[in-house]
């Protein structure tokens, strides 16, 4: 069975591979958004990433027809009431601008006391299947924001992520510690059996 992992996002599409493969699903092929020629520009227009994730995965569902997983996933800042939230790709401005918009929400907790930095990043995973049913689950990660940019593994805001029991960077993590307690780790654990399904078909 042939299942579409859909996501622009190279280092993100990496972990999501990865984790889906270490979950052993047997019988399941993950193909890239290379096997989709005019894959529609992700709308994003959903107020929370629940609604992005199973938007992503109807599109990529509907272009392929293949069953399609897709993240929709961010950090949500205490201090900042939440933010960036489901605006974490964009909240310098520019999509994707990893160091920007690390570099903003840095700035913006200039004066927060590290009793005070608490966040967790959110990620929700959807698996829609053509002509059948619609999966969407949860993880998150609680931590804490350092001070300033530590490690250079990982993406996104891992650099000043620094985990819950933890005192290295989510990008000082090896790929399988980021794994076993990511919030994509979590949230794809819940999405094997509906994959397992599907290979029964
Ligand atoms: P796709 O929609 O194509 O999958 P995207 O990068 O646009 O790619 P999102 O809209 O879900 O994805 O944005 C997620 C953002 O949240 C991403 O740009 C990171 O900055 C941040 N993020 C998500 N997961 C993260 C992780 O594991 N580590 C660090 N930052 C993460
Ligand atoms: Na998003």
């Amino acid at each position: 069975t042939r299942v579409l992992v859909a996501s622009r996002n190279a280092k993100k599409l990496r972990e999501l591979h990865r984790v889906l493969a270490a979950a052993g699903v047997d019988g399941i092929e993950l193909v890239g958004l290379d096997a989709v020629p005019e894959y529609p520009e992700a709308p994003e227009t959903g107020a929370t990433f629940e609604e992005n994730a199973l938007a992503k995965a109807r599109d990529g569902a509907a272009a392929t027809g293949l069953p399609c997983v897709a993240d929709d996933s961010g950090i949500e800042v205490d201090a900042l009431n939440g933010m960036p939230g489901i605006l974490s790709a964009r909240w310098s401005g520019t999509h994707g601008n990893d160091p920007a918009n690390t570099a903003l929400v840095l700035a913006q907790l200039a004066d927060v006391p590290q009793d005070r930095r608490g966040a967790a990043f959110v990620s929700a995973c959807a698996l829609v299947v053509p002509g059948g049913e619609e999966t969407v689950v949860r993880g998150e990660w609680r931590g804490s924001v350092a001070g300033q940019p530590v490690g250079d593994g990982g993406f996104g805001y891992d650099p000043v992520f620094v985990p819950e029991g933890d005192t290295r960077s989510a990008a000082q993590l090896s790929p399988e510690e980021k794994d076993a307690s990511s919030h994509r780790g979590r949230a794809l654990v819940q999405l094997v059996p509906a994959l397992a399904a599907l290979t029964g078909r």
